[in-house]
C-alpha cells in the first residue's frame, strides 16, 4: 500500500490564526490528507504547535503568565480550532515537547560532530537588572530617524525604519524598563549551512516537478546574494530548548537555547515520535527513517512562502548535514497570500477574520469549500464577503444542496423514503455515467497534482451535471406518463448523493457524512462512476437529510461585513 507522510507547517503559539494563515498550510495539508485516506493510502499527518522564541515569550508576558502555562493554554485553544474545523491531523503535537528536546540536542550534535558548527563570539546587549542578554526586540528607545520613543531594537514600528539596537537613543530593557544596559561579548553556534550550497542546489535541481513557487523561492536564496549565508542557531531566551551537543552540556552554552526556526521543522519528526508515546501509532521509524521503512514513503510538506527558505534550505541542511538516513521532502506545496477586503490579513493589527470568529458565524464546511476553491497558488487571491457570500450560495446552496434536497423530497412524495423499484437506466443515464466518468478521471488527476483550485472546478462541475441531468430529466413530468421512467430517474439520482458524498468528502467533510447518513451508505470513494451509481438498491430505504447549506442572506453578510471591518481588539 502507498503510503504518505503530511506535514502542515506548524502555527507559532502566540495567538489565534487568521483565515489567510489556514487556507496557506493547514487547510490544504487536511485536503489532501483526507483525499489519500479516501483512496486508500496509508497516510501519517502531521501538525503542531511553534512554541519558542522572543514572540511566545512577549505574549506569555503579556497575558501576565509563566511562559510554560500559556503556551498549554493556547496548545488546547488551537488544538480545538483544529477540531472546529475538522483538521484531520493524526497528531497535533507541541515543539516544547521532551522528544522534540531530545531530537533537536541529538541533530545539533551530528551537525557538530561532522564538523558543521562553528562558535562565533558576538557582542550582544546584557542588562545587568534583568541578569541576561536582550534579544533585539527586547530593547526599546527613541528612534533616531522619527523621535517615536517606544522603537524596537530591530524596527521602529512608527516610521518602519529597521534598526540595530545600538542606533536607539537612551535604550533601556523591554523587560524591567532599566537602563543599566552594557555590550558585552557572547559566543553562539552557527550552522554552516554555506558549505552545503552544491549539495542543496543539486538536490533543488533534482525536483523538477515542484510547484515554480517553491523553487523559484528556494533558488533565489540558494543563489543570490546572502540567503545562504551561515545562521545563528542559539539565543539568549530563557524559554526554549537549552544547547546541548545530544545527551552532553555544551561548554560555553549554558543559559542558552536554540534558535526557534532550528527546532520548529525537527518537531515535524518529535511529533511522530509523540504520536508512538500517546499510543496514536505503533512505530515512527518506518514513516522517518529511510533505513527502517521510510523508503517507500512519499513525504510532502504545505506551507506560506514565507517559509520556503526554511523547508528548502535549511531543514534539509540539518537533515542532510546530520549524516543520518533521515527522510528528505519529497514535494512541498507552497501559496501565496490570502488578503482580505482590499488589504492584508494582519495578526498582529488584527485586521481580517480569524479561526475563532468563523466558526462563530458559520459551520465550517462553508469556509473550507470556499478557502479551498479560492486557494492562493499562482497568484494572490481575495476574500471579500461579496464573494464569499456569492459563491456559498451558488455552489453549496443552489447546486449541491438544493439538488440533493430536490430529489430526497420528491421521492418521498411520491415513492416515499425507499428507492423507487422499476424501470432501467436508459440513454440519458447512460450519457451522463460516461460524463462522469471522464470528470471523475480528471478531478482524481488534479487532486493528485494537488493542483487545488481546478480540483474544487472539477468537482463543482460534477455536481453541475447532476442538477442539469435532474432538470432535463424532470421525474416530476415524467410520473404522469410513465411512472416506470420516473422510478429509474429517481433511482439514478438518488444514487448521485453517495457518489456525491464519497467525492467531496475531503472538501466538505461534515455535510459528505450528512449526506452518506441520510441515505443510509458508509462514505466511500467511487473508483468506478458506473458501479457506484447503482449502488443503492431497489427497495434501500434513506431519510430526507436537513438543509444542508443556508444560502446567506444579504443582511447577514452585510452584518458581517461591517463587523470584521475594523481590528480585533
Ligand atoms: N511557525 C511560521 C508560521 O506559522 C512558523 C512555521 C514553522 S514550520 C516549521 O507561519
Ligand atoms: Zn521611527
Amino acid at each position: 500500500m502507498a503510503r504518505t507522510l503530511i506535514t502542515s507547517a506548524i502555527p507559532y503559539i502566540n495567538g489565534i490564526k487568521h483565515l489567510g494563515n489556514l487556507v496557506g498550510s493547514q487547510l490544504p495539508a487536511d485536503l489532501y490528507a483526507r483525499y489519500l485516506r479516501a483512496r486508500g493510502q496509508e497516510v501519517l499527518f502531521l501538525c503542531a504547535t511553534d512554541e519558542h522564541g522572543t514572540p511566545a515569550e512577549l505574549a506569555a508576558a503579556k497575558a501576565g503568565k509563566p511562559v510554560a502555562e500559556y503556551c498549554a493554554e493556547m496548545w488546547k485553544v488551537q488544538a480545538a480550532l483544529a477540531q472546529g474545523f475538522r483538521l484531520s491531523f493524526d497528531h497535533f503535537g507541541r515543539s516544547s515537547s521532551p522528544q522534540n528536546h531530545k531530537l533537536t540536542q541529538h541533530f545539533a550534535g551530528k551537525l557538530a560532530d561532522a564538523g558543521l558548527i562553528s562558535e562565533v563570539s558576538e557582542k550582544q546587549v546584557y542588562s545587568n537588572a534583568d541578569g541576561r542578554f536582550l534579544p533585539d526586540r527586547y530593547i526599546e528607545g527613541t528612534c533616531p530617524n522619527c523621535g517615536y520613543d517606544k522603537a524596537r531594537g530591530d524596527q521602529c514600528e512608527n516610521c518602519t525604519k529597521q534598526l540595530d539596537p545600538t542606533d536607539l537613543i537612551e535604550p533601556r530593557s523591554a523587560i524591567s524598563g532599566s537602563t543599566d544596559l552594557e555590550v558585552r561579548e557572547t559566543k553562539h553556534l552557527y550552522l554552516r549551512q554555506s558549505s552545503m550550497r552544491d549539495q542543496l542546489n543539486e538536490w533543488i535541481d533534482s525536483k523538477t516537478d515542484w510547484p515554480i513557487l517553491t523553487t523559484s523561492i528556494a533558488k533565489k536564496w540558494l543563489n543570490d546574494g546572502d540567503g545562504l549565508q551561515d545562521r545563528g542557531i542559539t539565543r539568549d531566551l530563557d524559554w526554549g530548548i537549552p544547547v546541548k551537543r545530544g545527551e552532553d552540556d555544551w561548554p560555553g552554552m549554558e543559559g542558552k537555547v536554540f534558535y526557534v526556526w532550528f527546532d520548529a521543522p525537527i518537531e515535524y519528526i518529535a511529533c511522530a515520535a509523540e504520536a508512538v508515546d500517546e499510543g496514536k501509532i505503533s512505530d515512527w521509524e518506518r514513516w522517518w527513517r529511510v533505513d527502517k521503512g521510510g523508503e517507500d514513503v512519499r513525504y510532502v510538506q504545505f506551507m506560506g512562502k514565507d517559509n520556503v527558505p526554511f523547508h528548502t534550505l535549511s531543514f534539509p541542511a540539518t537533515i542532510l548535514g546530520s549524516g543520518e538516513p533521515w527522510k528528505l521532502v519529497d514535494y512541498i506545496k507552497s501559496f501565496n497570500y490570502l488578503n482580505y477586503d482590499g488589504g492584508q490579513f494582519s495578526t498582529s493589527q488584527g485586521r481580517g477574520v480569524f479561526m475563532d470568529q468563523a466558526l462563530e458565524i458559520l459551520p465550517s464546511d462553508y469556509w473550507r469549500w470556499w478557502l479551498l476553491s479560492h486557494a492562493p497558488e499562482t497568484s494572490d487571491s481575495e476574500f471579500t464577503w461579496e464573494a464569499f457570500q456569492q459563491d456559498v450560495n451558488k455552489d453549496l446552496a443552489d447546486v449541491l444542496g438544493n439538488f440533493v434536497s430536490r430529489i430526497t423530497k420528491f421521492c418521498r412524495s411520491k415513492f416515499g423514503e425507499v428507492v423507487p423499484e422499476g424501470g432501467a437506466y436508459g440513454a440519458q443515464e447512460t450519457a451522463l455515467i460516461a460524463d462522469l466518468e471522464d470528470r471523475l478521471a480528471r478531478y482524481q488527476a488534479r487532486m493528485d497534482a494537488i493542483d487545488i483550485r481546478k480540483a474544487a472546478a472539477e468537482l463543482r462541475a460534477i455536481w453541475v451535471a447532476g442538477n442539469e441531468y435532474l432538470q432535463s430529466a424532470a421525474p416530476w413530468s415524467a410520473f404522469k406518463e410513465d411512472p416506470e421512467r420516473a422510478a429509474a430517474i429517481t433511482r439514478f439520482a438518488l444514487n448521485l448523493i453517495p457518489f456525491y458524498a464519497g467525492l467531496s468528502s475531503p472538501f466538505i467533510p461534515d455535510a459528505a457524512a450528512a449526506m452518506a447518513e441520510a441515505m443510509g451508505t458508509d462514505l466511500e470513494w467511487p473508483t468506478d462512476a458506473k458501479a457506484a451509481l447503482s449502488r443503492l438498491p431497489e427497495g434501500h430505504t434513506f431519510t430526507v437529510p436537513d438543509v444542508l447549506f443556508a444560502k446567506i442572506a444579504d443582511e447577514q453578510r452585510e452584518e458581517w461585513a461591517a463587523k470584521f471591518s475594523g481590528v480585533r481588539t
